[in-house]
């Protein structure tokens, strides 16, 4: 075998690799609710020898030999997400949050079985039961919505729904929701109809970690996440549960619905868990939420509304029907203006999907690059400056100007030995 360096053995990846670090490091604000930037210690478990190895299986009962090392690293991995998580089970195999819904639901359900899920436009995800997915076309699901009033989600119209549907599971936790899921409501919402809940909390796991969020344990049965959003680390999936359900989780994973898990991922899952462990990552999460408020504080100066009319947590949802712009334009404009934000449905939206009257704005990405209150208050008005003038070029010259100044004073991969 010849070892190369990637310059010269594929030049075009290589120039690819180069131009994305560059472009993550000083061309635009990532504020994307659900991206972040990983440190250079998952990047190496990530980038390991890990990747040469079959370990179907599970540590200690694995389908091939060799696994020694294999073992080492799931086992950490699992221990540090139970302990993370106070969850009796782990199972970091999921290749992604899509993944980890799909063995979750059938490792307690059969295919037409009822779920109660979150409405898509309401701050749910595809996998929680979206026609056009394996969810919606596998399952039966009926769906409960945001409160017109409150723009939060009520135990009335749950329990009116559960009532109605008398579903096998509930499903909460959620894509685009900015305020804190009360799992206790949930869980007297499934004891009335006997039901199970699961809880996808994959856009706040690192807040849950960090204590700034409610803990789903112990009012939810299931809990799926993913790994490489406000937790910061490797992108895969993975799924927490009681005891009582570890088996038919870790069966309903492999061989179930895959094969060979991606050895290399749980690694740098296992670190990542590690880093979320540590004091500095509570100040992290706590950053993450001081930035949010200050956000919106900025947002509020231009007058743009905000979905609940706050956030409690990593991101804001930003309310565009009276504005004279779509979430599809005000994206494309914060584009032009090197701010990336993803439009996005607001309940009740009268526009499609591909268009919305919505944008999300999520601060995980800036509070790693150590940005604080007064950056994100200040991005907030530049935010409000383009969304209020989506046809003005000079605005947006401008905005982009103030963007690269940001950029310069938060060094994101630089010094770090990063190379891409
Ligand atoms: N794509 C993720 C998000 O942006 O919320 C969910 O999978």
């Amino acid at each position: 075998m010849e070892h190369r360096d990637l310059s010269e053995a594929d030049p075009e990846v290589y120039k690819a690799l180069k131009n994305e670090v560059e472009r993550q490091e000083s061309e635009s604000l990532e504020m994307i609710a659900s991206e972040n930037f990983v440190p250079r210690q998952i990047l190496q478990a990530q980038g390991s020898v890990l990747t040469n190895k079959y370990a179907e299986g599970y540590p200690g009962e694995r389908y091939y030999a060799g696994c020694e090392y294999h073992d080492k690293v799931e086992n950490l991995a699992r221990k540090r997400a139970c302990e993370i998580f106070d969850a009796d089970h782990a199972n970091v195999q999921p290749h992604s949050g899509s993944q980890a819904n799909f063995a979750a639901y059938f490792s307690q359900l059969d295919a037409g079985d009822k779920i109660l899920g979150p409405v898509l436009s309401h701050g749910g995800h595809l996998t929680h039961g979206h026609g056009i997915n394996f969810s919606g076309d596998l399952f039966d699901f009926a769906t409960y919505g945001i409160n017109k009033e409150t723009e939060r989600f009520e135990k009335e119209d749950i329990l009116q729904a559960a009532k109605e549907h008398e579903p096998d599971m509930i499903v909460c936790g959620y894509s685009a929701y900015p305020r804190e899921i009360d799992f206790e409501m949930f869980r007297e919402v499934a004891d009335e109809v006997d039901a199970l809940l699961m809880c996808d909390i994959a856009h706040i796991s690192g807040l849950v970690a960090a204590g700034e969020h409610p803990n789903p344990f112990p009012q939810c049965d299931i809990v799926t996440t993913t790994t490489h959003k406000s937790i910061r680390g490797a992108r895969g999936g993975m799924i927490l549960c009681k005891d009582e359900y570890a088996e038919d989780v870790d069966s309903a994973v492999f061989p179930y619905s895959q094969g060979g898990p991606l050895m290399h991922q749980i690694a740098g899952k296992a670190v990542c868990f590690k880093e979320a462990m540590r004091p500095e990552f509570e100040d992290y999460a706590k950053q993450i939420k001081k930035n949010t408020k200050a956000l919106a504080e900025g947002l509020r100066k231009h007058d743009l509304e905000l979905v609940s009319g706050g956030t409690d947590n990593h991101l804001v949802l930003v309310d565009l029907r009276e504005e004279d712009v779509t979430g599809k334009e005000a994206e494309s404009a914060l584009e032009e203006a090197n701010i990336v934000v993803n439009k996005n449905a607001v309940p009740y939206d009268p526009e499609p999907p591909m268009v919305t009257s919505g944008i999300r704005i999520g601060t995980p990405a800036l509070t790693t690059r150590g940005m604080e209150e007064e950056e994100l208050e200040e991005i907030g008005e530049m935010i409000g400056k383009v969304v209020k003038n989506p046809r003005d070029s000079g605005v947006r010259t401008k905005v982009r100007e103030k963007v690269s100044e940001l950029l310069e004073n938060f060094e994101l991969y630089e010094e770090s030995g990063v190379e891409f």
